[in-house]
């Protein structure tokens, strides 16, 4: 062998500005160079055709890539998506030409910027719920499921009993879950529909022996206003809503009581989502509806701070969609919320290795550290005490910082 080559792979600008400095680039070096060693792909969405080819020419003259259908080089379309490579240095350069631009491309510059700015990994966020500010970006969330339910597909009829499904609470907890999520109603695919009364009935009893007892937030598995209004003034803190707000007056409730607001995606309900799902593009069809979803939130006064995003793994999605959606995880950072995955004992894991329900969670441990890797702040799972060490190691890898370990 001759020259000894190595490969870097650089994800964000600092850890570019890391192996400048490693590799004795003085201060300034480090600074103008460390925006060109970070490689970026954004795909923008159809914009009007005139602006797309603006685009081509700026980025192409700053030495980065832009891709155009081919209908769009034959000014046979109207508006053209656009396929941006580049270096952040680059986007940089784009962003400011666009400045000077007409037909909305300074509009579009600054969402680009804005993007960029979303993806970018952030270690202090806190994510609001009622009075708790559960810190994000150090160390992965546990949240424990609790399922009050006589049908849940993997712990249904367990914790009937009030008395057992609190003992199972304090149990999660010690096990190491930072918020408690606990539910009355299955969302199985084809669950029959419970009453805002049997829900209440099976939840308020828990949520009273649980509440002021743990020092974790408790979060209310419910697609129903009724239900969350009750639990949160029960002293639930957090709205888990696995209908991607359906009835837009649980974003109301979370901005009037301050609550913490999950938004998941689901396609369909629960007892229709497993007929036959469709998406052309899933990543893309998720990550537009929880945008629009969130976007809603907002306008109903829901502060940022409070939301947490969820792609929904396997409601109304195939073991193909699911798994498109955990291997391209680290896209929905763009919508810069945090991010809730729930992936445990779910039957995509089953259909992969071909196991029951008890025996997924080796499978769901994989699902938990790739999540990890991706970017996800917040995991639901039922087996706490597994997943808490498997956390806490892709943790130490994910968030495994050299500058801070040679302070310590
Ligand atoms: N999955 C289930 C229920 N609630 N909430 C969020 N945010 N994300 C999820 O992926 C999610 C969820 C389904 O799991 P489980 O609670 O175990 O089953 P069941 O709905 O049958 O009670």
């Amino acid at each position: 062998m001759g020259l000894r080559i190595k490969v870097h792979s650089i994800s964000d600008e600092a850890q570019a500005a890391r192996l400048l400095a490693q590799h004795g680039c003085d201060r300034v070096g480090v600074e103008m160079m460390a925006p060109k060693f970070c490689h970026l792909v954004l795909e923008l969405a159809p914009v009007p055709l005139r602006a797309a080819l603006i685009i081509k020419q700026e980025m192409l003259s700053l030495g980065g890539e832009a891709a155009l259908p081919r209908k769009a080089a034959a000014l046979a379309i109207e508006e053209a998506g656009v396929l941006l490579a580049g270096t952040l240095k680059q986007y940089q350069g784009l962003v400011q030409k666009l400045q000077i631009q007409p037909f909305g491309l300074k509009e579009i510059g600054a969402e680009i910027s804005a993007a960029i700015e979303r993806i970018k990994p952030k270690q202090d966020r806190v994510w609001r719920c009622g009075q708790y500010r559960l810190p994000l970006g150090r160390k992965t969330l546990i949240m424990g499921i609790l399922n009050i339910t006589p049908d849940s597909f993997s712990d249904g009829g367990a914790y009937l009993d009030p008395a057992a499904a609190i003992e199972r609470g304090k149990e999660l907890v010690a096990q190491g879950a930072d918020i408690l999520d606990i539910g009355g109603e299955s969302t199985r695919p084809g669950a029959p529909p419970v009453s805002v009364e049997e829900e209440l009935a099976r939840l308020l009893p828990v949520l009273d022996g649980l509440a002021g007892e743990v020092a974790v937030p408790i979060s209310v598995d419910t697609t129903k206003y009724a239900v969350a209004k009750e639990c949160l003034a029960r002293g639930a803190a957090i709205i888990n809503d696995v209908s991607g707000l359906r009835d837009p007056r649980l974003a109301e409730l979370a901005a009037e009581t301050g609550a913490g607001l999950v938004v998941m995606h689901i396609q369909g309900t629960p007892q229709t989502m497993q007929i036959n799902p469709v998406y052309t593009n899933v990543v893309g069809e998720v990550i537009d509806s929880l945008r629009r979803s969130c976007q809603l939130a907002e306008e109903k006064r829901v502060l940022p701070e409070q939301i947490v995003i969820d792609p929904g793994i396997g409601f109304g999605k195939t073991r193909s969609h699911n798994l498109e959606l955990l291997q391209r995880l680290q896209e929905f950072r763009v919508l810069g919320y945090p991010i809730l995955l729930g992936t445990s004992r779910k039957s995509v894991i089953g259909q992969v290795l071909d196991l029951p329900v008890n025996e997924r969670v080796e499978g769901t441990a994989a699902t938990v550290a790739l999540g990890i890797q991706a970017g996800v702040d917040i995991v639901r799972v039922h087996d706490v005490r597994q997943m808490a060490r498997v956390a806490k190691m892709a943790d130490a890898i994910v968030r495994f910082d050299p500058d801070e370990e040679a302070e310590n």
